[in-house]
């Protein structure tokens, strides 16, 4: 019996989001760039793991609400958040920890989440380590927490 599921890639603009859906497709299929807010409305990648059919939903990033269509955008992100079977929230390893704690009263419904921390590259293991461990208090909040880089090859 084949299963299917949804899984949002939710973060903040720039966190890596598109990079890591043309990964797990093994096709350059969503617009990446270094400039924020690249991504504009949601689109949907569809990835069989064996019989599990999961379907990633790429959004634009969470931010500020400002302009008219930063709103329609930010509206995207919520609504694929509350949506999905799992979310996976992105978060640059240079970011702070005070951006997951935004993303979780964003997280209304409590949808089930893993935490990537994207761009490991960017710093030293010692800096990692430091990052991971200030996630510890939120502990049994979210599902797993996984380092990531995405190898140079794949996104440029
Ligand atoms: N160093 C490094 N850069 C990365 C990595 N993954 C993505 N990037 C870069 O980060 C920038 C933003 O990547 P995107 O995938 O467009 O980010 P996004 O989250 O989809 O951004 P929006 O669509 O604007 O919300 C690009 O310049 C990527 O090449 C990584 O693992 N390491
Ligand atoms: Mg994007």
């Amino acid at each position: 019996m084949t299963r299917a599921g949804f899984v949002s890639l939710i973060g903040r603009p720039n966190a890596g989001k598109s990079t890591l859906m043309n990964s797990l497709l093994g096709e350059k299929i969503a617009m990446v760039s270094q400039k924020a807010n690249a991504t504009r409305r949601r689109s949907n990648a569809i990835v069989m793991h064996e019989d599990t059919q999961i379907i990633f939903v790429d959004t634009p990033g969470l931010h500020e609400r400002e302009k008219i269509l930063n709103q329609y955008m930010l509206d995207e992100a919520l609504k694929a958040m509350g949506d999905c079977d799992l979310i996976v929230y992105l978060v640059p390893v240079t970011d702070g920890v005070e951006h997951y704690e935004k993303f979780l009263k964003l997280n209304k419904k409590r949808v089930k989440h893993v935490i990537v921390i994207s761009k490991i590259d960017q710093v030293s293991q010692e800096k990692l380590f430091k990052r991971i461990a200030s996630y510890s208090p939120y502990a049994q909040e979210f599902e797993a927490l996984i380092p990531m880089a995405i190898p140079k090859k794949t996104w440029t």
